[in-house]
């Protein structure tokens, strides 16, 4: 089967996925650190198309002026060199111990000041590198206590910085649009905006909302007990799928950040389906591929490169299925006798009122509420067909 990816499959990985040196609450890294320049041009041979970073991947926290400027010159040769794009950059507030109580919303102002600077260098460079999102992960934006963090309190505080944020970006006309990346909990006991909902919520209370959008991991839903495809096909309805996570996950638990595919392989497969042939009458997605996954601590360097080649050929195998279950007769058969199509057929006839269904007779006073209530809508039969395409068996 090919599943050979090219350019226009949009796939792009984080620095600090594959970099990953697996250290874990109970245990020290099992890896060396990989040298960022060597990573892009690794990825770009694996067929990537885009490269992300949160600042602090490329240069270390801390590092002087003349270092920071030496890595960067050598990162804009990497993707000169390999004609990879830097989709989306973001930001880390989340690992030194200053931000121990967030970034935006930490309880400490001076911090909270901080870290809006911290954000805008990375905009500035992002900008250089032709990034046009900058994804925002709110990993310490959050509490453990409910007594410690007044929620309102840090809701405004997190408005104010991204309203800053958005003004910044157009006035130096940047072009940014912002994806805020949901996640329930770790590192924090309850982080902020823990849900896809949550977040799209809270772009509406923002100054310029058209900006604001989400970038949904697979996992961070599924820790919710939330399914992903449903959420993703919530914010393309809302226009808010701004960029996207793909990795795997088993349900509620620690996050795990499997390969994509790894978890929960059905809700993998509905995910690409979508992603790919998108919705009758829907909004289509053709942002970034992007893959946060973390290869799992018990792999070395080579299991590191091997892992993110299984993301993409995961991905490009659920893709192909994809399409063969589409284009199964019998599948189309099915759909039909779901009626799948009819929920796009609006409610009313065009141009009718309330009126008009008040006089249908044959909408409550003539319908057969016992006919109706006793079809059958046969989903179990499109299910094992959606699962047979998924194993191969059709
Ligand atoms: C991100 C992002 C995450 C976290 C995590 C850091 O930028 O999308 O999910 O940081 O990967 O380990
Ligand atoms: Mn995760
Ligand atoms: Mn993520
Ligand atoms: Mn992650």
């Amino acid at each position: 089967m090919s599943v050979q990816p090219t350019r226009d499959d949009k796939f792009s990985f984080g620095l600090w996925t594959v970099g990953w040196q697996a250290r874990d609450p109970f245990g020290e890294a099992t890896r060396p650190a990989l040298d960022p320049i060597e990573t892009v041009h690794k990825l770009a041979e694996l067929g990537a198309y885009g490269v992300g970073f949160h600042d602090d991947d490329l240069v270390p926290f801390g590092s002087d002026a003349a270092t920071r400027d030496g890595i960067i010159a050598k990162f804009k040769k990497a993707i000169a060199e390999t004609g990879l794009i830097v989709p989306s950059v973001t930001t880390n507030l989340f690992n030194h111990p200053v931000f121990k109580d967030g970034g935006f919303t930490s309880n400490d102002r001076s911090v909270r000041r901080y870290a809006v600077r911290k954000v805008l260098r990375q905009m500035d460079l992002g900008a250089e590198l032709g990034s046009k999102t900058l994804v925002l992960w709110g990993g310490r934006e959050g509490s453990e206590y409910d007594s410690a963090k007044n929620v309102q309190a840090a809701l405004d505080r997190y408005r104010e910085a991204l309203n800053l944020l958005a003004q910044y970006s157009e006035d130096h006309g940047y072009g940014f649009r912002f994806a805020i990346e949901p996640k329930p909990n770790e590192p924090r006991g309850d982080i902020l905006l823990p849900t896809a909902g949550h977040a799209i919520a809270f772009t509406q209370e923002l100054e310029r909302p058209e900006l604001f959008g989400i970038n949904p991991e697979v996992g961070h839903e599924q820790m919710a007990n939330l399914n992903f495809t449903h959420g993703i096909a919530q914010a393309l309805w809302h226009n808010k799928l701004f960029h996207i996570d793909l990795n795997g996950q088993h349900g509620p638990k620690y996050d795990q950040d499997l390969v994509f595919g790894h978890g929960d392989l059905l809700n993998a497969f509905s995910t690409v389906d979508l992603l790919e042939n998108g919705l009758p009458g829907g909004r289509a997605y053709d942002g970034p591929r992007h893959f946060d996954y973390k290869p799992s601590r018990t792999e070395d360097v080579e299991g590191v490169w091997e892992s993110a080649k299984a993301n993409i050929r995961m991905y490009l195998l659920l893709k192909e299925r994809a399409k063969a279950f589409r284009a199964d007769p019998e599948v189309q058969e099915a759909l039909a006798a779901a009626k799948v199509g009819e929920l796009s057929t609006p409610t009313l006839n065009p141009g009718e009122s309330y009126a008009g269904l008040l006089a249908d007779r044959s909408a409550f006073e003539d319908f057969d509420v016992d006919a109706a209530g006793a079809q059958g809508y046969g989903f179990v039969r499109l299910n094992q067909l959606a699962v047979e395409h998924l194993i191969g068996a059709r």
